[in-house]
């Protein structure tokens, strides 16, 4: 078995660990959360969640807001999910996961039945609030689930089993299995601890990043004749029309940021997608994605969303095409400013020899 590395000490702090340990501790009843629309890293972080706790004889509610998708019923503990209507009043702590700001747990938190309870956030998103009453955020850690690992070595959880199914496919995910530029050593480490502790590689990668719907890949095919590429941004619009057409159901064709941006000619690529949230309000949802030395995070924070410098969004109201225009003027601006700056440089994207 692979040792712990000295890694968990780069990123978590004694003072932290042993302020998690004392919450932990202390609760009897624990409430763990992720974010809506949740991706590998905020079911993966939860679930695993779940598994470290019961190995201190605790026994968590885990929710979220939205339904998981049933691609990531492989982690063990996926039925045990509930969502808003599964989730209490009476807590002794709260536990978020891979939530950047509080809006991000939905309709699960409620502040007014929830807000005097303790509230440990734990994440690694750069545009952290820190709205919790204890905050564990680490953007140098490539996912949540990278953060439970040191988080597990602390606590004396064995990386082993299903705890090491949950953890690497939220490392998976989140760097699009070992691809995005913030994986480093650090990141295959852990990656390494929790194979050695059963968890595979390939399994998780065929459940989640290789597989998607026929009505998916359907809409790829009717977005991808209508893309646009200005001032190395490429995007795409996709509307709730488009999705009709073809029989998508959210989910559906997720990824076409990230297809996008592999354009050469481009540095980011967007998608801009029509929505209808519970209620009925239409809402068009921005997702970003960056290649490495370029940063989409700030964009997004000033439409109130949040995300990674390489990959982040946001959600806005109004007309499809008058947030698409809007929005990529932005990410135009945001690019000249880091092509200006020189913060690209890192890429090697200035003059040879
Ligand atoms: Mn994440």
């Amino acid at each position: 078995m692979t040792q712990p590395s000295t890694a968990g000490a780069l990123y978590l702090s004694r003072e932290i660990e042993s302020a998690i340990r004392s919450a932990i501790d202390q609760a009897q009843t624990i409430l763990c959360v992720s974010h809506i629309s949740p991706d590998g890293d905020a079911i993966g972080s939860l679930l695993g969640m779940g598994w470290i706790l019961r190995h201190l004889d605790k026994h968590p509610t885990l929710a979220l807001a939205d339904k998981p998708a049933a691609d990531f019923d492989y982690i063990p503990g996926f039925g045990a999910i509930v969502g808003a209507s599964g989730v209490g009043d009476d807590y002794d702590l709260i536990i978020c996961l891979d939530a950047s700001s509080q809006d991000r747990m939905g309709a699960v938190y409620r502040p007014a039945a929830h807000g005097q309870i303790p509230l440990l956030v734990i994440d690694h998103h750069v545009t952290n609030t820190n709205f919790g009453s204890l905050n564990w955020v680490e953007p140098g850690c490539a996912a949540v689930c990278q953060m439970l690992v040191y988080l597990a070595d602390a606590l004396g959880a064995p990386l082993t089993g299903d705890l090491a199914v949950a953890l690497l496919t939220g490392l998976i995910t989140d760097t699009l299995c070992f691809r995005t530029s913030n994986t480093n050593a650090h990141v295959l480490q852990a990656a390494m601890r929790l194979t050695d502790g059963g968890a595979q590689i390939q399994e998780i990668v065929a459940r989640t990043l290789q597989s998607r719907t026929y009505a998916g890949l359907r809409l790829w095919g009717s977005i991808l004749g209508h893309t646009a590429l200005q001032e190395r941004v490429i995007w795409a619009t996709i509307s709730l029309a488009q999705r009709k057409q073809v029989c998508a159901r959210d989910g559906d064709g997720e990824g076409l940021a990230g297809f996008l941006v592999s354009v050469k000619e481009a540095d980011i690529g967007a998608t801009f997608t029509e929505r209808v949230q519970n209620g009925g309000r239409v809402v068009v949802e921005c997702s970003f994605r960056a290649k490495p030395g370029f940063d989409v995070s700030q964009v997004a924070l000033v439409y109130g969303g949040g995300g990674h410098p390489p990959a982040a969004g946001c959600t806005l109201t109004g007309p499809l095409d008058a947030v698409a225009a809007q929005v990529v003027a932005a990410l135009q601006e945001a690019h000249r400013v880091q092509v200006s700056d020189g913060k690209q440089a890192a890429f090697g994207n200035g003059a040879h020899g």
